[in-house]
C-alpha cells in the first residue's frame, strides 16, 4: 500500500524564466500541484493522502538542515534562505521581484580556488548553474516545504515515524523539484536534492544501507549524479533525453568514480523515442537495480517524458505509466520506496498521468 504526502506550503514558490528573451511564467508552477491534487481527490481509487503543514518546530527544523547539509553546503543553503532578501536590501528588486542570475562560474586555468563573490548580484549566479531557478518572496518557504516531505516520506519507511505496517511505498508530491541541485547550485527549478536529503534521512538509522534510485523524468539528473558519482553504496540509475538539458552531462560512459566505478548508469534515450524503446531501456535498469538489492529505493518521477511536454519529446502516453510503473514495481517488489515527484508539464494531463502510475504501482 501507497501514501502520498503533500504540504500546502509548496504552492507558494512561483518565479520566472526566459523563454527566448522574455521573461515568462516559469514552467514549474503551483498550477502542476494543483492538478494532481484535483485528480486525487475526485479518483475513484482508495488513496491515503497525508496533508503535512512545513516544519515549525525548531528540532525538527534543525533535524532537516542537519541531514541537507550532509550533501549541500551551508554557504549554498544560507544563499537560499537569505538571498531574497538580501537584494530587497539593496535595492536590486521589489517585494514582488524575482533573484536571477547574470554572471556564471566558468572554467579558468589559475587553478585558484572559487570563492563566493562579494557582490550580492553576482552571488545568484555563483550558486546556480542556469536560469531557471529565480528566488521570489517565499520561495525559500517551499523549498524546506517540499525537502521536508522527502524526509517526513523517508522518517515513515525507515521506521522513524509511525505508520501503518502494511505501507511499504510514500509518494512525496514535492515541488520545487529536486534532481538538477548538486548541493552548491541551483538549476533546472531544483534547489535541493530531496532526493539527496532522502538518502541522508535513511542512512541517519542505516548508516551502511544501500539505496537505488531510479530517475525517470525526461532530463538528466545531473545534481544527484553529481552527489554520489564516487559513493558505492548509491546506485543512479536514469532514463533520459539524450543531448538534453541540462546538457553537459548524461552520457552513458559516465560510470562513478574510484569505488564507486559501476554505480552511475546513465541510458540516454534519442528524442522521439517510443515507449517499447523505453521499455528496454527500464527494463535493463530495473535488473541493474535488482542485482544491487538496495535497502532502500528512490524513483525521482517526471510526468516529463509525456508526448506532448514542452520540455520533454518521448512518445509517451497516459497509459504507459501504468505499464512503467507496474513493471518497477513488480522488479523491485519488497523494497521500501520513495517516490519523488521532479518535472512534467503538461498540467491538464498531469492528473490523469499521476492516477495511471499510481494504479500501476498498486497492481504490480
Ligand atoms: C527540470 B526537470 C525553458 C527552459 C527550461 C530548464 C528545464 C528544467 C527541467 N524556458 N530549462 O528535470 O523537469
Ligand atoms: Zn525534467
Amino acid at each position: 500500500m501507497l501514501v502520498i504526502l503533500w504540504d500546502p506550503d509548496t504552492l507558494l514558490h512561483q518565479t520566472v524564466e526566459l523563454l527566448g528573451s522574455k521573461l515568462i511564467p516559469a514552467l514549474e508552477s503551483p498550477e502542476r500541484l494543483e492538478a494532481i491534487l484535483k485528480a486525487l481527490r475526485s479518483s475513484k481509487y482508495e488513496l491515503r493522502t497525508i496533508e503535512f503543514a512545513s516544519p515549525q518546530d525548531d528540532r525538527r527544523i534543525t533535524r532537516l538542515l542537519e541531514f541537507t547539509s550532509a550533501t549541500h553546503s551551508p554557504d549554498y543553503l544560507q544563499h537560499l534562505r537569505d538571498i531574497f532578501q538580501t537584494w530587497l536590501d539593496a535595492g536590486l528588486i521589489k517585494q514582488d521581484g524575482h533573484v536571477l542570475p547574470e554572471c556564471f562560474v566558468y572554467p579558468t586555468t589559475t587553478g585558484k580556488p572559487l570563492r563566493p563573490p562579494k557582490d550580492p548580484f553576482a552571488r545568484a549566479g555563483y550558486y546556480a548553474f542556469d536560469m531557471s531557478s529565480g528566488i521570489m518572496s517565499d520561495s525559500y518557504k517551499a523549498i524546506v516545504a517540499s525537502a521536508n516531505l522527502a524526509s517526513e516520506g523517508t522518517d515513515m519507511l525507515a521506521g522513524f515515524a509511525n505508520l501503518p505496517n502494511d505501507i511499504d511505498t510514500a509518494v512525496a508530491l514535492c515541488r520545487p523539484p529536486g534532481h538538477h541541485c548538486d548541493g552548491q547550485r541551483a538549476g533546472g527549478y531544483c534547489y535541493i536534492n530531496n532526493a539527496a536529503l532522502a538518502v541522508s534521512t535513511w542512512r541517519s538509522g542505516h548508516p551502511e544501507a544501500k539505496v537505488g534510485i531510479l530517475d525517470i523524468d525526461f532530463h538528466h539528473g545531473n545534481g544527484t549524479q553529481e552527489i554520489f558519482y564516487a559513493d558505492p553504496r548509491v546506485l543512479y540509475v536514469s532514463i533520459h533525453g539524450e543531448d538534453e538539458f541540462p546538457y553537459y552531462t548524461g552520457a552513458a560512459d559516465e560510470t562513478g568514480n574510484g569505488d564507486a566505478e559501476g554505480t552511475n548508469i546513465n541510458l540516454p534515450l534519442k528524442v522521439g523515442s517510443s515507449i517499447e524503446e523505453y521499455l528496454e531501456k527500464l527494463d535493463y535498469g530495473q535488473q541493474k537495480l535488482v542485482d544491487f538489492n538496495p535497502d532502500f529505493l528512490i524513483i525521482s518521477l517526471g510526468f516529463d517524458t509525456f508526448h506532448s511536454d514542452p520540455l520533454g519529446h518521448f512518445q509517451i502516453h497516459t497509459e504507459d505509466y501504468e505499464i512503467i510503473s507496474r513493471t518497477t514495481r513488480h522488479a523491485l517488489k519488497g523494497i521500501p520506496t520513495l517516490v519523488l515527484l521532479e518535472g512534467g508539464y503538461v498540467i491538464d494531463q498531469l492528473g490523469a498521468n499521476m492516477l495511471s502510475f499510481l494504479k500501476g504501482w498498486n497492481s504490480g
